[in-house]
């Protein structure tokens, strides 16, 4: 006898710009295990734990000085439509309510942010899968999650993601929690780490060097430039420009301990190499 097992796995980046968006694939399963039941799983959710208060953003609300300065969340599609999505804050005892699945006694299910290594102020976020039920053949589902990072999220610091899939109604489409209890998946659980602003976009050239030289590589303007930082490019600085390709733009990082690293970006008429 196999019964229906609900199953979240998450993949997205490793890594994402501060202030800016990430965006994660869950893809939701039924994967039958040998407790005793229908293998069919009515009601699938997901929950989605996520590190609002980022590095210091300590406890609910967000008040100087503790600022929110994690993960929050900002939409979820399945098949480009929106999937319902409740957003809840765990409260000062890092507890929230969730909005429909019930424990075995009947309960709405009280979410605990310690389990998933979270606390007060973090952000539950339940995601209502637009489905009745969930059968064992049928294909992984994946809902599209867009995730938004603080400007002020520290750079470096790993932030843990959480997600948890569960079917509220159990193993038959009665509200009858004690008789068929409601089913909880596995842990799944990622991190997102926040990066230093690139300035691609903003980053304006004021060297001289750039219409005085044309034929250095854009690499060594950047040593001339900021000579004072010279470990930052010397390494590369002799690699020649590409020749009769126009560079249009210069990526350029600060990275932690002050260091500059400066990557330039080159196109022809046709199209973009870097
Ligand atoms: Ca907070
Ligand atoms: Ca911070
Ligand atoms: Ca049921």
């Amino acid at each position: 006898m196999l019964a229906a097992q609900p199953v979240v796995a998450i993949s997205g980046p490793a890594e994402v710009t501060l202030g800016g968006t990430a965006t994660l694939t869950l893809t939701f399963d039924n994967q039958p295990d040998a407790s005793p039941g229908s293998d069919v799983g009515y009601a699938p959710y997901i929950d989605l734990v996520l590190p609002k208060n980022g590095a210091d953003g300590a406890g609910p609300g967000s008040d100087a000085p503790f600022e929110n300065d994690g993960i929050r969340f900002l939409s979820a599609t399945y098949l480009g439509s929106p999937v319902a999505a409740t957003v809840l804050e765990f409260d000062v005892n890092g507890e929230a309510v969730h909005p429909f699945a019930r424990d075995a006694t009947g309960e709405l299910r009280v979410v605990r942010a310690a389990d998933y290594g979270l606390g007060p102020g973090d952000e539950l976020v339940v995601l209502q899968l637009p489905f009745g039920s969930f059968t064992p053949d049928q294909t992984a589902q994946q809902i599209s999650v867009r995730l938004e990072v603080s400007s002020l999220a520290d750079a470096g610091v790993a932030l843990p993601i959480t997600a948890v899939a569960g079917f509220a109604l159990g193993r038959d489409a009665l509200n009858n929690p004690a008789a068929d209890p409601p089913l909880l998946g596995p842990v799944a659980s990622t991190t997102l780490t926040p990066t230093l602003l690139s300035l691609s976009k903003s980053f304006v050239w004021t060297g001289r060097g750039d219409g005085h030289r044309p034929e250095l590589p854009a690499r060594l303007h950047a040593l001339t430039r900021h000579r004072r930082r010279p470990d930052a490019h010397r390494s590369r600085a002799d690699r020649p420009a590409p020749g009769r390709h126009r560079r249009h733009g210069c990526d350029h990082h600060l990275r932690p301990g002050g260091k500059h690293r400066f990557r330039s970006r080159y196109e022809r008429p046709d199209r973009s190499l870097r």
